[in-house]
């Protein structure tokens, strides 16, 4: 197998067994945020449609995420870091009835090393402890994740709960379930905030430097 299969098939097979040196080559070669995004979310891929072939259980695919978590705790040192003043602070979950928590996490790396302030509020978030968090926090923006489809309504729900407790903050919204025409800055006919959604966490860092700076 090539670096990059090998790479792939590490998150495919749930195996930490010469990863991490595997992880080193790759990194003379590619910057670790490509390396995620190609060779890592690949695997990530395969596992998605295997478990959906019900190929994989689980307990299977739990297996993967730690090894992509894992691939993304050894690559996180090596990510650039922008030496800047604080930008903003943001709030981020994963919204409730939800565990999906990688890309979640990713994003809040991304965003940390460019300079903003996070506070992960973890998954299966529901909007009381959002609005709790607000309050406590006073974030400049508001960040939900869900890899679910009832996610996306949830995220609806969550949105209009923030409203009626008087937040008005923008709020990004990512996550495999969604799609740009799910959000088109509306989260819903209801509601009147203004919602971004971001594909991948390097678009979320963008639209929070255009809506923050
Ligand atoms: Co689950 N799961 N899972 N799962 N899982 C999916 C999402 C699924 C598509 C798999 C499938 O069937 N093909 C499917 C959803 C079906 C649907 O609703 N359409 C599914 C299911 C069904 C389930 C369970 C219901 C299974 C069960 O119990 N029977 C269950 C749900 C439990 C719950 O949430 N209540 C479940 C559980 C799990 C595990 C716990 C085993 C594990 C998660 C471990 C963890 O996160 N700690 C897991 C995994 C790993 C997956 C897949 C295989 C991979 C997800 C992932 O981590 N991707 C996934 C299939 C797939 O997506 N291919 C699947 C890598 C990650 C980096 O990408 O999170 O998309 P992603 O993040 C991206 C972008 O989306 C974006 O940036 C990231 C990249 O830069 N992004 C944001 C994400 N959030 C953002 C927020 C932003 C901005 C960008 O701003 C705030």
């Amino acid at each position: 197998l090539t670096l990059e299969e090998r790479l792939a098939s590490y998150v495919v097979e749930g195996t930490k067994e010469g990863l991490t040196p595997d992880l080193s080559e790759a990194l003379s070669k590619y910057s670790p945020l490509d390396i995620i995004n190609g060779p890592l979310m690949k695997g990530m891929e395969e596992v998605g449609r295997l478990f959906n072939a019900n190929e994989l259980i689980v307990a299977e695919v739990l297996q993967s995420a730690e090894v992509m978590k894992a691939s993304v705790s050894f690559l996180e040192p090596h990510m650039e870091k922008a030496e800047s003043a604080v930008k903003g602070k943001i709030l981020l979950a994963t919204v409730k009835g939800d565990v999906h928590d990688i890309g979640k996490n990713l994003v809040e790396i991304i965003l940390a090393n460019n300079g903003y302030n996070i506070v992960n509020l973890g998954i299966k978030v529901p909007p009381e402890q959002l609005i709790e968090a607000y309050r406590r926090e006073k974030p400049d923006a508001i960040g939900l994740s869900g890899l679910l489809v009832k996610s996306a309504q949830q995220m609806v729900i969550t949105a209009q709960d923030l409203r009626t407790a008087g937040i008005d903050v923008p709020i990004l919204v990512g996550g495999a379930a969604l799609t740009r025409k799910f959000t088109k800055n509306r989260i819903s006919p209801e509601y009147d905030g203004l919602v971004l959604y971001a594909k991948d966490a390097m678009d979320g860092l963008d639209i929070a430097n255009r809506i923050m700076n």
